[in-house]
């Protein structure tokens, strides 16, 4: 297949910003919220719209590309041979409904299952994290520096408090030690935001037990690009056709907390 990695990089920043445009306008209008498979898993008409707005730019420049969205108006994906865009026009949608700050949208491009093309864009901040793999990661026009090694007691890391309470998916009492034994805990609503701060350093690892592919396609190329460890919770690599745990992190911390905190737990 033909492709070209720095034409694709160009179109999908410029339609990012407009519809973080379009996103930022609708800020005053009021917002149609429903919901899907349970009543806090929202959507709203703009997530609808922005993935429409993708799909029409991608069809009409790439017709032989494959995409895979949230809200359901690109392929049936079930295969990732070629290029497959995987889209959250979106991510953070309770935070977008409630906040109207805290979300991204996340664009990740995959060529023959390669993550090669990954931006996240923090719309109210007007900040753009974007990457080539190969070429570094960006915030805006600035290079990010890569990530570097951190301790277990001196880490903030990211985890939804739903996990060490009685829940549905997980023993809860898996992750208390780690909860206790790190400097701080954090919990943004947005694995895409909470990915690009695990990219700048502004927190050291990031965890939870279930993510859609598309909450995790762009986020988990810049890690990795900047020398940090991108796994699911076992240690083990993402199936981007399925949902996933995720386990993202600045290098040796992985390690320590995979050994030390998450060997036992069944993910
Ligand atoms: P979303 O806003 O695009 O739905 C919140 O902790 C994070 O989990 C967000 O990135 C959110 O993405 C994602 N999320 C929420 N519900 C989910 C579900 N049912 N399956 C997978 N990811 C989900
Ligand atoms: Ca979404």
């Amino acid at each position: 297949m033909n492709y070209n990695l720095k034409e694709m990089d160009t179109y999908a920043k410029k339609w990012v910003k407009e519809a973080g445009e379009n996103i930022r306008a609708s800020f005053p209008k009021t917002l149609n919220v429903t919901s899907k498979s349970n009543p806090n898993d929202l959507v709203t008409d703009i997530d609808q719209a922005t993935e429409q707005y993708f799909i029409k730019k991608i069809k009409e420049t790439y017709p032989d590309h494959k995409i895979m969205g949230e809200e359901g108006y690109g392929d049936e994906v079930t295969g990732l041979s070629g290029v497959v865009w995987i889209i959250d026009p979106i991510d953070g949608t309770m935070n977008f409904v409630h906040q109207q700050r805290n979300f991204a949208i996340s664009i990740g491009i995959y060529v023959d299952g390669e993550g090669m093309i990954g931006i996240i864009y923090d719309v109210v901040h007007d900040e753009l994290y974007h990457c080539i793999k190969g070429n570094g990661v960006y915030l805006n026009e600035k290079s990010i520096p890569k990530l570097t090694e951190a301790k277990v007691s001196e880490s903030i890391i990211a985890l939804n408090a739903t996990w060490v309470a009685p829940n549905k998916r997980i023993d809860h009492q898996l992750l208390i030690p780690l909860v206790k034994d790190v400097r701080g805990t954090r919990s943004y609503g947005s694995a895409a935001m909470e990915m690009v701060y695990v990219a700048t350093g502004r927190i050291d690892a990031y965890m939870t037990p279930r993510l859609a592919p598309w909450d995790i396609a762009a986020g988990i190329i810049m890690i990795k690009e900047l020398g940090g460890e991108a796994t699911d919770l076992r240690g083990e690599e993402f199936d981007m056709l399925k949902q996933n745990s995720l386990f993202v992190s600045k290098p040796g911390l992985h390690g320590d907390i995979l050994r030390n905190y998450l060997k036992d737990g069944k993910w």
